[in-house]
């Protein structure tokens, strides 16, 4: 029965999802920022309104932003990138130092003008005529909101299907959150399908490794998963380039009725993945624990019932056909060979 409780539930639930859907959100694209300059600025005794010469007298952007400084101030100023003189600097003979990235020449009261910032860094600038003036511009890069490959191809397909070489295994890939950052928990998510029934082949082994920078951070060889799949853990403290590579993959077991049996070593049964992560902005350093997942031993099972059960029975019953053929054959003669 859908009673009022539920109702609620529901409407409150939604509106979580909205939260957090609009919060995920937040699409990196160019944005236009305004310094203003107020008035008063050209007055370094600052017995005016003005209490920064550049509001605000710092500004975080991202690559390809455009800063718009607007002069709101009775004398024309500059926006010069170099270092100014200080608060009071300028009454010795320290009027600043041009650096000559940017220089927007003097611009008059009313009047604006715009420099758009094309790389990562920080940018400090002040004004020429009136040299206490200081400003700066922290540019920062890019964080998508979207997968990336480790060539900074956007991933359009998400979880990625790769199918192996040998057309036996499709390996479907993931990974949550889906903009890897450093110093932030990353699960590496897969699961592997038959190729022929595209069924989910719940007796696997395989070999995983995870390649950071071109240097193996993490290997586990012979792992087991009974689920179809499983997770890796991991934590990046550097950013860059990430590859996450399946070798010697096997599996074993029935799928959608059919038996199957993926156990020879196949060099064609690998799959590589790679992805990238990003500078954090906002963390230098983690606290979050890695947590493996636990392995399922089922893969082995079967297998040590095919391979050393059915021999070990079919021994056992030679050795007893033999001893009834050959009651009396003393146990000398067995063993004195001329070699
Ligand atoms: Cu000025």
């Amino acid at each position: 029965m859908v009673n009022q409780y539920t109702w609620i539930g529901i409407i409150v639930g939604l509106f979580f999802i909205f939260l957090a859907s609009s919060l995920l959100n937040n699409q990196a694209y160019a944005e236009e920022k305004v310094v203003l300059i107020p008035f008063g600025a050209y007055n370094p005794e600052l017995n005016t309104p003005a209490e920064v010469w550049y509001d605000p007298p710092e500004i975080s952007i991202q690559v390809g932003d455009t800063i718009t400084w607007k002069n709101d101030d009775r004398e024309g100023h500059t926006v010069t990138s170099g270092k100014g003189s200080g608060r009071f600097g300028w009454m010795g003979d320290d009027f600043g130092t041009p650096e000559g990235l940017f220089d927007s020449g003097r611009f008059m009261p009313g009047d604006s003008w715009s420099y758009t910032f094309e790389n990562t860094g920080s940018f400090s600038y002040f004004c020429v005529i009136h040299p206490w003036m200081e400003g700066l511009v922290q540019v920062e890069a890019i964080i998508p909101d979207y997968p990336h490959d480790a060539s900074g191809k956007k991933i359009e397909q998400f979880p990625i299907l790769q199918i192996t070489p040998d057309n036996s295994v499709e390996v479907n890939f993931s990974w949550d959150p889906k903009v890897i950052k450093t110093h932030e928990k990353v699960k590496f998510i897969y699961r592997f399908y038959d190729t022929v029934n595209d069924l989910p082949l719940r007796k696997l082994q395989y070999d995983i490794s995870i390649i950071h920078n071109g240097k193996e951070v993490y290997r586990d060889e012979q792992t087991v998963s009974g689920a179809g799949g499983d997770y890796r853990e991991w934590i990046f403290e550097e950013p860059g380039q990430v590859i996450i590579k399946f070798r010697n993959i096997k599996a074993f077991g029935t799928v959608g009725g059919m038996e199957i049996k993926l156990t020879e070593e196949s060099v064609g049964r690998i799959a590589d993945f790679s992805t990238i992560v990003y500078e954090n902005p906002e963390k230098t350093q983690t606290t979050e624990k890695i947590v493996q997942p636990k392995e399922t031993l089922q893969f082995y099972y079967e297998i040590a019932v095919a391979i050393i059960a059915a021999p070990a029975i079919l021994l056992l019953a030679i050795i007893l056909i033999m001893k009834r053929k050959k009651p009396s054959m003393p146990t000398s003669e067995r063993s004195d060979s001329p070699i």
